[in-house]
């Protein structure tokens, strides 16, 4: 009998199916917008133009117009050299969080920022501003209606010199970038968990969130679905959707995250 040699592909001569990359499959995506909350990875990023962004491409990823709406926008924002933007309309907020390269905001109320990746600034609501990149740079940004009787004011920061704030029953890092102060109707976290560290509480609140992944991979839990995530994931959480994370991998896992806070929203 002629012997014939058959060439199976590698995979299944490997009884653990490592290398298998999902993420190459045509028409694949981890990415799903549901009632309550969404995965929007890397591979779902629609990039265009946007209004008062020029020299630059815009990433919408969480917008009032979610399915149950939002009290709040957040999109990423490729900005190419000489890139400029102005400020939004009035009072909305803004906060800029730098993701790389370089930017600086000229406030007309206040003294000229230069913004590296880890950088962020808050412009309050009836800010003047403008923010160049000479040679470029991404950003991920937040916006909202300010609701707060109170007049916030810009704060300009960088993570690394943030305070971390102990959260009785957690383990995981905090660090805020905004003022706990009344006029503040929103916070960003930054939240670190090394591998295998995992929220204590599985949360169900009324703040809603908007997350990026900065560093890491792991496991976010969203209602009854439970997702694999790595750098570069974004997620929305409607009001009260069950949330829970474990961080996975070899490496910190770090992400920012959009939380409001109870007065704002009457
Ligand atoms: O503060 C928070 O609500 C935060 N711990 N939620 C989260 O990480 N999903
Ligand atoms: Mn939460």
């Amino acid at each position: 009998r002629c012997q014939q040699s058959v060439n199976y592909p590698d995979v299944l001569k490997s009884t653990r199916y490592a290398g298998l990359a999902f993420e190459d499959l045509p028409g694949f995506s981890r990415g799903g917008y549901h009632e309550d909350h969404a995965l929007i990875t890397p591979e779902n990023q629609v990039w265009s133009a946007h209004k008062g962004w020029s020299g630059s491409l815009v990433a919408h990823l969480i917008s009032p117009a979610a399915p149950r709406g939002t009290n709040f926008a957040m999109y990423l924002v490729n900005m190419q050299a000489n890139g400029t933007a102005t400020q939004p309309q009035k009072g909305i907020e803004r906060l800029i969080f730098v993701l790389d390269g370089h930017v600086t905001v000229h406030e007309e109320e206040g003294p000229e920022v230069q913004l590296h990746a880890d950088d962020f600034s808050y412009l309050p609501p009836h800010s003047h501003h403008r923010i160049e990149s000479a040679e470029g740079a991404g950003l991920v940004v937040l916006e909202r209606v300010h609701h707060r009787k109170g007049k916030p004011t810009s704060v300009h920061g960088r993570v690394s010199k943030l305070p971390n704030i102990p959260v009785p029953g957690e383990v995981f890092q905090l660090k805020k970038l905004l003022p706990q102060t009344p006029a503040y109707d929103f916070n960003i976290h930054i939240m670190d968990f090394e591998p295998g560290e995992y929220l204590n509480v599985k949360e169900i609140h009324y703040n809603q969130h908007g997350l990026l992944l900065l560093q890491g991979q792991g496991i976010y839990r969203l209602a009854d679905k439970w997702y694999p995530v790595q750098a570069g994931d974004v997620i929305w959480m409607a009001p009260y959707v069950l949330q829970w994370y474990a961080a996975l991998g070899t490496t910190t896992s770090r992400y920012l995250l959009y939380k409001d806070e109870l007065d704002s929203r009457r």
